[in-house]
């Protein structure tokens, strides 16, 4: 127990917002992603703290073996901690919680097959082969295997840099799956960082046959290109992982 509290002590938490604002560097090796979760709480967690503050909950998280993500609430008294395995994300079933703030530990590098892009401080990788193509949940697990999640295409700059791997490798379909569903909620539309699409594919989403999973459809050259389409209908996808800035 002492070894935990001089850890806690030492290791403060970083949090990086999706804007790069850092706080103190005190502990440089561990560097944390705000996730925006929302009011579900995931049921699959480690453990539960209360009364922690958000530096102690990020300490603990990074001490215990295996655990990559966790969640915090300030609007509970005491304030709750609770500790993941798996990455935290929305659309992911959980229990009704107001105000939950997930965060999670950033990799260093990226892995084997991804490029780095200085931009957006993420790695990328299209899988664009016929035989990567995936339901959208086994496509989310390979993501999540590799470190990440499915390409969060939240901003008409970022999805540029897609259409650009897509013009460069030739592939058999230009519909793409990407991080976003509406499963937990039919009709609420959310990134899996809990923001929400700002812009559609004209005609989408149309949620024809219940579709509920976002696709791009790179072959449309404006920034107008998602919709809506059926999570059990495989398809290429592109993964990307936030790493540590630089
Ligand atoms: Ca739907
Ligand atoms: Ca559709």
């Amino acid at each position: 127990m002492a070894i935990a509290v001089a850890l806690l002590m030492i290791c403060a938490i970083l949090v990086q917002k999706t804007s790069f604002s850092l706080t103190s560097p005190a502990c440089p090796n561990v560097f944390h992603l705000m996730i925006e979760l929302g009011d579900y709480l995931v049921q699959d967690y480690l453990k539960v703290y209360y009364g922690l503050s958000l530096k102690q909950c990020g300490g603990i998280s990074f001490e215990i073996s295996g655990s990559n993500s966790f969640s915090y609430n300030i609007k509970t008294s005491p304030s709750e901690c609770y500790i993941f395995k798996n990455r935290v994300r929305a659309g992911q079933s959980g229990t009704s919680k107001e105000g939950l703030v997930t965060y999670w530990r950033l990799n260093e590098d990226c892995p084997s097959g991804y490029t780095y892009n200085i931009t957006y401080n993420v790695c990328f990788k299209a899988y664009f082969r016929n035989s990567d193509m995936k339901y959208w949940s086994a496509a989310m697990s390979q993501c999540e295997q590799d470190g990440g999640f499915l390409y969060l295409g939240n901003s008409k700059e970022k999805m540029k840099i897609i259409h650009d791997l897509y013009h460069r490798a030739s592939v058999v379909d230009s519909r793409v799956f990407v991080g976003a569903s509406d499963i937990a909620k039919e009709g609420e539309w959310k990134w899996f960082d809990g923001s929400f699409i700002a812009y559609w594919k004209p005609r989408e989403p149309n949620n024809r046959n219940n579709e509920d999973c976002a696709a791009l459809d790179l072959a449309q050259s404006s920034e107008r290109k998602i919709l809506d389409f059926e999570c059990n209908d495989r398809q290429l996808f592109i993964c990307e992982i936030p790493v540590r800035p630089r």
